[in-house]
């Protein structure tokens, strides 16, 4: 960036795209910090996430908003992911449009056509008047980067991006360039007094975030996606302790969550208990429970409770 550009500058920006292109990862990566889960499963974030990045020089302040991935509701929760990514988008100065880069690390011929699963992200930016920038998520996957070329023109022909920016979060890749980017759409003025202020959430709703991230690197095929989590008690101290409550949509998946003999939960409540450790920086002793509450993704008001818990 042009250090001799003093000029503050502060603004909110949203991260959209299809679910598992890398929101929640280059957010993360962008403010230095894991605030938002992310794993290999699409549909990880269920809500709109401030995740708000200061640099000194030149000054400037970028709100980021993780959204939920984009895509062609099919349940009562998805409608509310999608509810959320419009919350993200409402009052942006700039959105990063994320879409994936084409792989040939796999041997396979790269697809470098417009992906159909992106469409349903594009239609919500149609009528915005904010700038868009396109971003090309995981590049480290395309050794031959000249292939990038009619990948990205194949999306410039559908509508107008004032930027472009191939990165990589995982590999730092073109970061600076993307700052750069999203800063020369941002207002003049700080929005921020405090220079350390980072979100509008809640602890308690990273340490529920954290227990469902561990909750979907351990539970495959459709129990993930009826997980939630809610949070019963928590007593931060020297010692924090927490009461959590794993919801899944069905009987059968109680069974799959807890594992034979316990061994599964035991698992999915040490790997939380360390990540809870780690962001609360003290020790935490947590107690997970597993509860049914049958067919709640289909349910409109269930949906919305439990995947906007512990929001405020
Ligand atoms: N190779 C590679 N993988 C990445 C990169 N960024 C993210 N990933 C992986 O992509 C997967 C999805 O990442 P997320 O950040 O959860 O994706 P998301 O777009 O937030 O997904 P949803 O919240 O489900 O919409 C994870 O397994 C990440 O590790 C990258 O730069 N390179
Ligand atoms: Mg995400």
């Amino acid at each position: 960036m042009d250090e001799r550009d003093e000029t503050p500058r502060a603004g909110r920006c949203a991260i959209v795209g299809r679910p598992n292109v890398g929101k929640s990862t280059l957010m993360n990566r962008m403010l230095g910090q894991r605030l938002a889960i992310a794993t290999p499963k699409p549909g990880t974030t269920r809500t709109a996430i401030l995740g708000v990045c200061s640099i000194e020089r030149p000054p400037t302040q970028i709100a980021f908003v993780d959204t939920p991935g984009l895509l062609t509701p099919r349940s009562a929760l998805h409608e509310v992911l999608v509810e959320q990514a419009q919350l993200g988008l409402a009052e942006a100065d700039v959105i990063v449009f994320l879409t994936e880069s084409p792989s040939d690390t796999r041997g396979d011929k790269p697809n470098l056509e417009v992906r159909d699963a992106d469409r349903p992200a594009l239609a919500m930016l149609d009528g915005l008047k904010t700038p868009v920038i396109l971003a090309v998520s995981k590049v480290d996957r395309l050794k031959n980067k000249q292939l990038l070329l009619p990948f990205l023109e194949a999306y410039q022909a559908l509508r107008p991006f004032v930027a472009v920016v191939p990165v990589s979060a995982q590999r730092g890749v073109n970061l600076d360039a993307l700052t750069k980017e999203i800063r020369a759409h941002l207002p003049e003025g700080l929005l921020y007094d405090d220079p350390e202020f980072l979100t509008d959430r809640p602890t308690r709703f990273f340490v529920g975030e954290m227990i469902r991230e561990a909750v979907l690197r351990h539970v495959q095929k459709e129990v993930p996606y009826g997980a939630a989590v809610l949070i019963d008690r928590m007593e931060e101290g020297p010692m924090t302790r927490i009461h959590a409550t794993i919801v899944v949509e069905k009987d059968g998946h109680k069974g799959i969550v807890i594992g034979k003999g316990g061994e599964r939960l035991k698992t999915i409540g040490t790997e939380a208990r360390q990540a809870i450790e780690q962001f609360l920086d003290c020790r935490v002793h947590l107690e997970l429970w597993v509860k049914v509450i049958e067919g709640w993704t289909a349910d409109p008001t269930k949906a919305r409770r439990l995947a906007t818990e512990g929001q405020s």
